[in-house]
């Protein structure tokens, strides 16, 4: 009797590629060899925060005919999951054979915030503006002090992406153009000279200052950090121009000092650079700690940028897990525990909930610092009667 021999397995699809559109439908590529005459992608979303715990919320299973398709999928985001929550979804891909048998998986992970809609968007950051200018920061400007708050950090971290993204909220419009030049990724450094951004809160203003980066945190490096902090810099100040010239206006007398700092710190550079990402912010904490006098800290919170790259890339783990994971991480080598990881809004991208919520509590606790006991704020009670104009 003539022995059957059991159909060979296909081999495994290599190369598995996603590209998220706008609208969350899924540009889906991949290669494969052999007899194989169709693919079969299956898509499953689970709720964030409950990846890893059993079966998935929505599982929809395409089939891809190789001859028509070849190894390509377009993807729409499927009607019946709802973008306003937040989703892990996963991909997995499998080569069958003319004889129906399957290849093992090709596995992909993606996930990301909740969507909020156009409406639904500009009402909640009008709303947590309006609450902002009210309860937080009204204190502060209502005593006529404007507030002026520094953009620091590494290159390509999001300093200026960050100014702008707080224009948008500010004004309850993320199709705003952009204020501050942003580079396009991998291009040299962006921002030469200091900027400033004054931004609308009610009758009074805050002003963020864009910076260059301040990228090794080498000796030199952290002696111009100091002044930038301790003294007023003109429009455009340089870099190189931030030399250790802190006893020539320890008074501001040619204008105002900064009030507080927001350390930018891309998530990307975190998780791909670590051990120097560590000493970059356990140096960049050293020189707010001994900011002025050398006795009283400088006032600072830490924006963890690019949030959304983040949240997408984290593979077979719970993407909220290794954001907190990484969040805890900035805050124990920046020496704080204000530190909230955002998504940098784009120019007509939809705003999230969760991303809100974390800018606003941001700025909240930035409105805290400088009134309970910045050592400019003290300087500054007795410089009020120096011309705004002067102050940049
Ligand atoms: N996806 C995503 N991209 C971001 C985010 N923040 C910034 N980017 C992008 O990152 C790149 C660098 O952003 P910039 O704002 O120019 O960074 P910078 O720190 O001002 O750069 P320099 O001025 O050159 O030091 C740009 O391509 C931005 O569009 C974010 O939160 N998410
Ligand atoms: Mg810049």
């Amino acid at each position: 009797m003539a022995v059957l021999s059991k159909p060979a397995q296909p081999a495994k699809p290599t190369g598995l590629k996603v590209t998220v559109r706008a609208d969350k439908s899924l540009e889906v590529r991949w290669e494969a060899d052999g007899e194989i005459v169709m693919f079969v992608l299956d898509q499953r979303f689970y709720q964030m925060g409950t990846f890893g715990w059993g079966k998935p919320d929505h599982s929809f299973v395409h089939e891809v005919n190789r001859e028509e398709n070849g190894c390509a999928k377009l993807v729409p985001f499927p009607a019946t999951v709802p973008k306003t929550q937040p989703w892990v979804m996963t991909l997995t891909l499998k080569a069958k054979s003319q004889d129906g048998v399957l290849s093992d998986p090709a596995e992909i992970q993606l996930a990301w915030d909740d969507e909020q809609t156009e409406g639904a968007t500009s009402k909640d950051l009008y709303q947590r503006s309006i609450n902002f200018e009210r309860n937080q920061v009204a204190p502060f400007l209502q005593a006529k002090r404007k507030l002026k708050i520094l953009l620091i950090g590494g290159q390509h971290h999001g300093k200026s992406s960050l100014g702008n993204h707080l224009d948008r909220c500010f004004h309850s419009d993320l199709k705003r153009f952009d204020q501050l030049d942003q580079a396009p990724a991998g291009t040299d450094e962006r921002t030469m000279g200091t900027k400033s951004l004054k931004l609308p809160v009610g009758s009074n203003e805050i002003t963020f200052i864009d910076t260059p980066a301040f990228s090794a945190m080498d000796e030199e490096t952290m002696k111009r950090l100091h002044t930038l902090l301790s003294i007023h810099t003109p429009e455009g100040t340089r870099r190189q121009n931030l030399t250790d010239n802190l006893e020539q206006d320890t008074w501001g007398f040619s204008g105002k000092p900064p009030h507080a700092a927001i350390v930018v710190v891309s998530l990307l550079h975190w998780r791909d650079q670590q051990d120097e990402m560590q000493k970059y912010l356990r140096k960049t904490a050293d020189v707010f700690k001994n900011a002025s006098w050398k006795t009283v800290e400088f006032p600072y919170v830490v924006a963890a940028t690019h949030r959304d790259e983040f949240l997408k890339d984290v593979q077979k783990e719970d993407p909220m897990s290794a954001l907190q994971k990484a969040v805890a991480g900035i805050k124990k080598f920046a020496l704080t525990d204000h530190v909230y990881a955002i998504t940098n809004y784009k120019r007509g991208s939809l705003a999230s909930a969760a991303v809100n919520e974390e800018t606003f509590d941001l700025l909240a606790q930035l409105a805290q610092v400088p009134a309970a006991g910045c050592p400019n704020f003290v300087i500054l009670a007795t410089l009020d009667f120096l011309d705004d104009s002067t102050a940049g």
